[in-house]
């Protein structure tokens, strides 16, 4: 065994994929179920796809079910994108289905992967690329621990065609876009409106149906939705998540044709 074989297989795999991925066609925000399913879906049309997550753990908020009880409900609309990841469900009482949150993310993020999609977790995203007249071109990343350890280094840029904020309840692309430039979002107010209380029904329906570009070059999908819109929170119903993330994958996909 040589310890240096070890770290040079390590880091110079990793650096080829970082350098491969500086330029990409759509950079996620975020690996949360929202991300992850956008990713998937993104990577199965064949486009090349990275996501950054700030945490050592992928998932988001999935892992923690309601409350710490490990389960997640999703609806109707919804189980047939659970079917395809191979993630067991089982029908409580009828529209509601109920699947372990851990075998939810584990499929996710596995799924995700082998799709094609690319993901670099320990790295935040702390700025925005904005080219072509005020439109956002790509994102500016640090390591995680840079952040964390308040250190004062640089911050590298990506590339890409499309970067969706998939940051769940913070929105953080997007706040970041309206704090930085003073942009007005394609919202009520044109900044982030701010989530509302939780109304499952409401928070569900008006997620999906306003999941989609912002602002020139940046999508949202997941919670951020209800945070940039003013929607109510919906708890752990989660098919709106998923739901949410093949739809701004298929709206992606039709924007770079
Ligand atoms: C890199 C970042 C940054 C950054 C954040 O919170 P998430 O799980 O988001 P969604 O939209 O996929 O799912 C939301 C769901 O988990 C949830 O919270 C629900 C349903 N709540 C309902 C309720 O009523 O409370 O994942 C977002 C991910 C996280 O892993 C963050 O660490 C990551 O994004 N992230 N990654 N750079 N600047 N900000």
């Amino acid at each position: 065994m040589d310890d240096i074989v070890i770290s040079k297989a390590i880091t110079q795999s990793f650096t080829d994929e970082f350098v491969n991925y500086l330029d990409v066609d759509v950079a996620i925000a975020g690996a949360g179920p929202s991300g992850l399913t956008a990713g998937y879906y993104l990577a199965r049309k064949g486009v090349k796809t990275a996501i950054y997550e700030r945490k050592l753990s992928i998932g988001g908020g999935m892992w923690g079910g309601g409350m710490m009880f490990n389960r997640i409900v999703v609806q109707d609309e919804a189980k047939p994108i659970l079917d395809e990841m191979g993630v067991t469900t089982i029908e409580y009482q009828p529209g509601y289905y109920v699947a372990d949150s851990v075998e939810a993310v584990s499929a996710l993020c596995y799924q995700c992967v082998k799709a094609g999609a690319r993901i670099f977790n320990l790295i935040s995203v702390e700025d925005v690329m904005i080219r072509e007249e005020d439109r956002v071109s790509g994102l500016v990343l640090n390591w995680s621990a840079v952040t964390m350890a308040n250190l004062h280094v640089d911050p590298l840029s990506i590339k890409s065609k499309w970067v969706i904020d998939a940051t769940g309840h913070d929105a953080e692309v997007c706040r970041i876009v309206v704090r930085k430039i003073g942009a007005r979002l394609n919202t009520s107010t044109g900044e982030v409106v701010g989530e509302k209380p939780m109304w499952a029904e409401h928070g569900e329906k008006d997620l999906v149906a306003k999941t989609g570009e912002v602002y020139p070059g940046l999508l949202t999908s997941g919670m951020a939705v209800n945070a940039v819109y003013g929607y109510p929170r919906m708890g752990p119903i989660f098919g709106g998540m998923i739901i949410s993330g093949k739809q701004v994958a298929e709206l992606t996909v039709e924007l770079l044709r």
